[in-house]
Order: structure tokens, then C-alpha cells, then sequence
């Protein structure tokens, strides 16, 4: 190859004049065939890549530092926050059932003892020792019925119906009795009424019974006069007409509305008494 058809090896600045620039006394103006290449064009070479290099390990540097931070903040994204701000969802889930909206966030606010479970054992006997027992009144005595006449005097002046006596004025009152009484005499007396409480006991008011040193007998008889008497009684002399005495027989017991009779004997057949009321008692 011809010398002249050589590529110049020249640098650039080789063009500009040489007394604006003249060349660095180091640099050589020509190389030889078998030189390499100038040094002067391999180290600005060097210089674009040693900063490209640079720019390409800052860049890889700062891309690495990059990658890091973000990894970190993804392994805790919450590091800045407290404990008590993180939501619920992410503790609840590991409680072990119920949905979550039914669990109670917090106690009641309302008074505990109010919710404490009480027993009916434990609770309800002292509820009702504090409280007086419930019981019904006792019933008022029940008053007599209208027609319990028995328990009043009934004057004997006042029969339904009689058999051979007579009404005698009082000798010393306003009153009367009956009298003219002989063996086989008697008086009614209807609708005398009892109580339930059973009676056992006649009140005769009577005078000069068993006149002239006799004695006189007289009979209760219920609803039937010829039936069995319920008491029987024998009544002394007294000695006197106006003067009346109470005597006292054991009856029956009874109960309940009925007729009464009383019947009169006695051994003598002249009059031997007067009568003046009777009432019955328990
Ligand atoms: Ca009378």
C-alpha cells in the first residue's frame, strides 16, 4: 500500500494551524505502521466510557437502593403506626368462630349487677320472705239467716196454732203468756228456723207449774207432733202463777227450719202451768 492512500492517523487538531495550536511536544505528528493506535484517541475513548461506566453504576446503585427501600416498606407497611390504630380486621379474624359483627366490641355500660345471673332459687324465696305472705281474709261470720227465729225468744202468745190453752195477760206487764194448760194440750209454732251451728238446749219461761204438788211434763217435737220428742223435760211446782221462772232442757241438736211443738202432760187433770216465751241456744 501506497504510502499517500494510508488513512491518516492524525488527530483532528492536526487541520488547525500550527501557530494557534501547535502540537504537544509529547505527542508525536506521525506513528509508525506497526504502532497501535495513537494513545491520545484511546484515552478520551477511555474517558467517555470510564463516565458512561459511572453513570451506569450510579444508576445501578441507585436502582439497587431503590429496590431496597421499597422491599422494606413492604415487609412493614405499618411500622410507623401504633398498635391500637390498626384495624380490627386484621386481629378478629383469628378469634376462633362467631362473625365478627356479632361479637361485643366492649363490656355493657350498664350496671354489672343488673346482669348477674340470679337463680329462682336463690332469688325468689328472698323476694317472697321480704314480702308478707299472700293470704285470703278471713271470711266475716256470716250473719244470721232472716228466719233464724230460734235464737230469739218467742213469746208463746205468739203460735200458728194451739190445742186447749188460753192467752193470759201478765198480772205485773204489758205482756201475756198462755195458760189453761191440761194434759193433752199443745202449741205450734211454724217455720223456726236454726242455724248450721246445731242447737242443744230449750229456755222455757214458766209459773206455777205442777199446781196442788204435781208435776208437769212438757215435750219438743219437730215438724211432727206425734214423732219422737227431741227433749223432755219435768217442771216443778212453784207455787205460783205470776211468778215466771227460766228453765233450762237438753235438746237435740238441731239444724235447719222447722215446725215446733210443744206438748204438755201430767198425772193431774186440773191446770198446771203457764207459759210465758222459750227460745233455743247452742
Ligand atoms: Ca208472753
Amino acid at each position: 500500500m501506497d504510502e499517500s492512500q494510508r488513512p491518516s492517523r492524525v488527530r483532528p487538531y492536526v487541520f488547525r494551524t500550527n501557530a494557534e495550536v501547535p502540537d504537544p511536544p509529547s505527542m508525536p505528528r506521525e506513528l509508525p505502521d506497526d504502532r497501535p493506535p495513537p494513545p491520545a484517541g484511546r484515552s478520551s475513548h477511555q474517558a467517555v466510557t470510564l463516565r458512561r461506566n459511572w453513570i451506569g453504576v450510579l444508576i445501578a446503585v441507585f436502582s439497587v437502593a431503590t429496590m431496597v427501600v421499597v422491599l422494606a416498606l413492604m415487609r412493614e407497611p405499618a411500622t410507623g403506626l401504633e398498635p391500637a390504630a390498626r384495624p380490627a380486621t386484621e386481629i378478629l379474624p383469628s378469634w376462633p368462630s362467631g362473625p365478627l359483627r356479632e361479637q361485643p366490641s366492649s363490656p355493657p355500660s350498664v350496671a354489672p349487677s343488673s346482669f348477674l345471673p340470679v337463680t329462682g332459687q336463690a332469688a325468689v324465696p328472698a323476694a317472697r320472705s321480704s314480702s308478707p305472705r299472700r293470704t285470703s281474709p278471713a271470711p266475716p261470720p256470716a250473719p244470721p239467716p232472716p228466719n233464724a227465729t230460734a235464737y230469739r225468744i218467742v213469746q208463746a202468745e205468739d203460735f200458728d196454732e194451739q190445742n186447749g190453752i188460753k192467752v193470759e195477760a201478765d198480772e205485773s206487764g204489758p205482756g201475756s203468756h198462755i195458760g189453761f194448760i191440761t194434759t193433752g194440750d199443745w202449741v205450734r209454732y211454724d217455720s223456726v228456723g236454726f242455724t248450721d251451728v246445731p242447737a242443744n238446749t230449750l229456755l222455757i219461761s214458766a209459773s206455777n207449774w205442777a199446781a196442788n204438788n204435781g208435776t208437769g211434763e212438757v215435750e219438743v217435737h219437730l215438724d211432727n207432733r206425734s214423732g219422737a220428742p227431741i227433749g223432755r223435760m219435768t217442771i216443778p211446782n212453784n207455787a205460783d202463777w205470776f211468778t215466771f221462772t227460766t228453765y233450762s232442757m237438753k235438746i237435740r241438736p238441731t239444724t235447719g227450719v222447722h215446725t215446733v211443738y210443744l206438748t204438755f202432760s201430767s198425772r193431774q187433770t186440773e191446770e198446771f202451768g203457764n207459759i210465758d216465751w222459750f227460745r233455743f241456744q247452742h
